[in-house]
């Protein structure tokens, strides 16, 4: 990235030149990469540990939630600690919710985009009878969601 002209002059403010905060802008991208990287197979573990029971429910009744669930979407990030909370409810409550990535995946991402206006997970997409999208965020407001609308 090419500093612009205000903004070097913004770093000669501060006392920086703009090859220096270049330089620590991606020591500062390599650190949180290398983070990423380290915790990310701790938090799947984590997570596969930490796996509640799902909730046993007679199979006709199963199907009728499975149906609802259709016409839900999680998009989340493998690693995302808010995005596993959710997961988990959705584990607890036996809900089979189709889950995208919205991480790697440049379609889900794009679609996050278009629908949200940012790139924030976890975000539930709750689409209606009439065919209307519902972006939901926040994991707590997720985990309230599902709870009041499929929890015995
Ligand atoms: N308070 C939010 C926090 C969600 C959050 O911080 N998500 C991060 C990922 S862990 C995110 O969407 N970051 C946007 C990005 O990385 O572009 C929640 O509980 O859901």
């Amino acid at each position: 990235m090419k500093p612009s002209l205000t903004l070097a002059q913004d770093l000669r403010q501060v006392g920086l030149t703009p090859s220096l905060f270049i330089t620590m802008k991606t020591f500062v991208r390599l650190f949180f990469k290398s983070l990423r990287l380290l915790l990310g197979p701790v938090m799947r573990l984590w997570e596969v540990v930490s796996r509640p029971k799902g909730v046993v429910r007679a199979p006709a009744q199963q199907a009728a939630i499975d149906a609802q669930c259709r016409n839900l979407a999680l998009y989340q990030f493998k690693t995302c600690p808010f995005c596993i909370k959710v997961r988990q409810e959705m584990c607890r409550l036996s809900l089979n919710i189709e889950r995208r990535d919205a991480q790697k995946d440049g379609e889900n991402r794009a679609e996050l985009m278009l629908g949200l206006g940012q790139p924030k997970v976890p975000c539930l997409k709750i689409t209606d009878a009439a065919g209307n999208n519902q972006w939901l965020v926040e994991s707590g407001a997720i985990n309230a969601y599902l709870r009041g609308r499929f929890a015995a």
